[in-house]
């Protein structure tokens, strides 16, 4: 639970920030009282907060690299925020440029930024391979990573015990340990990486259709573990008002959920365990001999809640239904990627609350969140120096823990808005979100591996199905192999080049 405290946290000292300066971009605000959007707090700004604990400056290692200039290569079709020069007067944007400030200034280096767009495997096996050395760290998506990482283009993180500790709060722990091999760890995920919370899954509903249908107070049902896809029928499959009176189920009309065709069915990914790979005790992935019934009872829950319930509609297109519906009060709940939380038409539209996907079952133990594969990770490149490696670790760990305190909070004030005043469950709820991710060891290399739970999941709604448990079984083989020959690469690596 080692995030649920720190963000309510963080986001106490940002109100006691208040007032540090204004973006430009800065909607007028309906409370006049409301917490004024934060562009320029260095953490060390903060000493009139008397409770708040060590800031990270307090906490990380101290190091001085003499003014050295680390360039990082940044894949711009990820997504992250590029950071910018200079201040903007954007929220985010400001944000993070300090956050880029406050690393440079700890650590004496320059911070620059090479925004790339290129071809995965090629680009970074010709870095591994002709020594390219300009960059000193790179993001790549993860969904290509798996392509190449046996190339030896990255270091291992986990040679630097001493300063980067993977439980820290800024790290996406389970992320981590999801793409190590054993405890080798090559990709490092954690809040200096926007993307691996834009493109988290998240529930929204609307409260004032919570009230006209007297849907119970949904945070409470969270908090007590009762969140759950049954329940999630129960309230949904009787709101149903043909609002137009034409008599056809259309988008003019009000539902209880409105889900979208193929994107939304990701999203169940992780609560209906659908990935053919778990790790060992050693964290050594293997390929499951086939679909447990929970999952195939999952399916099925799933399947009825998209196809058989009065309260649901399908929107003919992904993501499509946030805007075309859910913003509009056409639907008590809908499912969406937090980064579309960004877009004008939501935050300005009526009061709307935050959720995790509802569990599969009252004893999970907790609510998962999928994350679509487009989030990054941070790569140490093999060819540059051990000297060299050493400042990048240390900026990488910095630069993830300042996100955390600067960046984050801003994010969050940028996506719930006002919310953060009226609603301080909200995010308390985008905590728990994060905190849920889980991820299949597959995700890294989603476009070359045999079987991931998005074509799983896809292609059986697809066909308005449940799944074909043969069709799955028939893959696992391939997933053998390719899970055996990546193991054998990987040691390749490890042992002959390092
Ligand atoms: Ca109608």
């Amino acid at each position: 639970m080692k995030r649920a405290v720190s963000i309510v946290l963080l986001l106490a000292m940002l109100a006691g920030l208040v007032a540090c300066g204004t973006g430009t971009e800065k909607p007028s605000d309906t409370t006049p009282d409301s917490q004024s959007t934060v562009t320029d707090a260095p953490a060390s700004d903060t000493e009139d907060e008397p409770d708040k604990g060590p800031t990270v400056v307090d906490i990380l290692p101290k190091k001085d690299f003499d003014g050295a200039t680390v360039v990082i290569a940044m894949d711009s079709a990820s997504g992250d925020y590029i950071p910018s020069e200079e201040l903007t007067g954007s929220a985010i944007n400001d944000a993070i440029v300090d956050r880029t400030r406050a690393v440079e200034e700890l650590y004496n280096v320059d911070i620059e930024y090479f925004a790339h767009n290129f071809e995965p495997r090629e680009q970074y096996v010709m870095w591994a391979e002709t020594g390219e050395d300009a960059y000193k760290l790179y993001t790549s998506r993860t969904r290509y990573v798996g392509e190449f990482i046996t190339f030896n283009v990255a270091r291992s993180w986990s040679d630097y015990p001493d300063i980067i500790d993977f439980e820290a709060d800024w790290f996406d722990t389970y992320a981590i340990n999801t793409f190590a091999i054993g405890d080798d760890a090559r990709m490092l995920f954690g809040d200096a990486n926007e993307s691996g919370i834009r493109f988290a899954w998240i529930w929204l509903f609307n409260k004032e259709l919570a009230e006209q249908y007297h849907i119970p107070d949904l945070y409470a049902l969270v908090d007590e573990g009762k969140w759950t896809i049954d329940q999630l029928m129960t309230l949904t499959q009787a709101v149903y008002t043909d609002t137009n009176g034409d008599g056809a189920r259309d988008e003019e009309d009000v539902y209880g959920y409105v889900s979208d065709n193929a994107a939304s069915f990701d999203s169940w990914g992780p609560t209906l365990s659908v990935s053919p790979v778990r790790k060992d005790e050693n964290n050594i992935p293997y390929v499951v001999d086939g679909l447990s019934q929970q999952t195939i009872d999952g399916f099925e829950k799933v399947y009825k809640l998209l196809f058989e319930s009065a309260g649901t509609y399908v929107y003919k297109s992904s993501f499509g239904q946030l805007e075309a519906m859910f913003v509009r009060n056409k639907a008590l709940f809908t499912n969406t990627l937090i980064g579309y939380l960004e877009k004008d038409s939501v935050r300005e539209m009526v009061d709307f609350g935050v959720l995790p996907t509802p569990k599969l079952t009252e004893d999970q133990d907790t609510y998962y969140t999928h994350t679509d594969c487009m989030f990054s990770c941070l790569l140490l490149p093999s060819a540059i120096s051990d000297e060299e490696a050493l400042c990048s670790v240390y900026i990488a760990n910095a630069l993830n823990a300042f996100g955390r305190e600067m960046v984050l909070p801003v994010y969050y004030e940028m996506v719930l808005k006002t919310r953060l005043t009226r609603d301080k469950e909200s995010p308390r709820m985008m905590d728990l979100v994060l905190e849920g991710r889980r991820y299949g060891f597959e995700y890294f290399a989603e476009s070359d591996f045999p079987l991931t739970h998005v074509t799983v999941l896809r292609r059986s709604y697809d066909r308005n199905n449940s799944p074909s448990v043969s069709a799955y079984t028939t893959q696992l083989d391939k997933c053998k192999t390719w899970v055996k020959d990546f193991l054998e690469d990987w040691e390749y690596m490890v042992e002959e080049i390092g």
